[in-house]
């Protein structure tokens, strides 16, 4: 993970309306989110923060990472394009088999939603058909399946990850209306309310699943579930856009 930048307000977003984010609080929930990580029995190693691009702390775009392969990304917004730099050098160390998309393609991470062996590739304003294309062919020269989910035509996704995450086993939590894959034909699918949305981005590590704090409604039904939760503030990265699984790059 990369904590933001003094630059953070600076970034990218549709969501000017609910203010612009306060950097110590920024911080502090940064901070809060790495102590919950770390609550997860997760080693977490935080890259010095990067004032060039202020949307650098959402380090989740720059990279997909699985168990046999990692690949660098190529963000499809020109302002972040810099930011895979330092990724790479920071994941040489921790993953042997490390490729990157070319262009004409653009992906990001957030678009990427692993479900066990298999991965859902989200088509949208930032991850092209090419970096898809290209993405999939590394992953099942690595023994992985995958399949796309167009999400061009929902505006209210950024990424495929902002409307759906895999909790693990056969059950996933996503927005109401989000498409159902046939991959997932025999999953239990929480569907979210319209105004609980933004929750619908959580994680799932070991054994807990960090969601964010203020959606009562989603909390419970995940403790229903049989989930652990662990709640996080997220207002500030919320104005920008970002989830919880955007603020970090997950690996075993
Ligand atoms: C952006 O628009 O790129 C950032 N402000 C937010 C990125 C959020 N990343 C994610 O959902 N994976």
């Amino acid at each position: 993970m990369r904590p933001p930048g003094r630059s953070y307000a600076n970034g990218l977003t549709s969501s000017g309306h609910l203010g612009r984010p306060d950097l110590s609080r920024t911080l502090d929930q940064h901070a809060q989110y790495c102590a919950a990580l770390r609550d997860c029995g997760v080693h977490v190693t935080a890259l010095p923060p990067d004032e060039r691009f202020p949307d650098s702390t959402f380090v989740e775009d720059t990279a997909v990472i699985a168990e046999r392969v990692a690949i660098v990304t190529r963000p499809g917004a020109s302002s972040r394009a810099g930011e895979v730099s330092s990724i790479a050098d920071a994941l040489a160390s921790m993953c042997p088999t490390l490729e990157r998309i070319d262009p004409p393609g653009t992906l990001d991470g957030g678009d990427i939603c692993q479900v066990g062996e298999h991965f859902f590739i989200g088509l949208s304003a930032r991850t092209n058909a090419e970096g898809a294309r290209q993405l999939a062919a590394k992953l099942v020269a690595h023994g992985y399946s995958c399949s796309t989910i167009d999400i061009r035509s929902n505006a209210s996704l950024l990424h495929l990850k902002t409307g759906i995450a895999w909790l693990g086993d056969r059950l996933c939590i996503a927005v109401g209306g989000f498409p159902r894959p046939p991959e997932m034909a025999h999953f239990e699918i929480i569907e979210v309310d319209a105004v609980d949305a933004y929750a619908a981005n959580c994680v799932r590590v070991n054994d807990a699943v960090l969601v964010a704090a203020g959606f009562p409604a989603v909390s419970k039904r995940l403790r229903s579930a049989g989930l652990a939760l662990c709640e996080l503030d997220m207002s500030e990265f919320r104005k920008m856009d970002g989830g919880l699984s955007c603020l970090s790059l997950r690996l075993r």
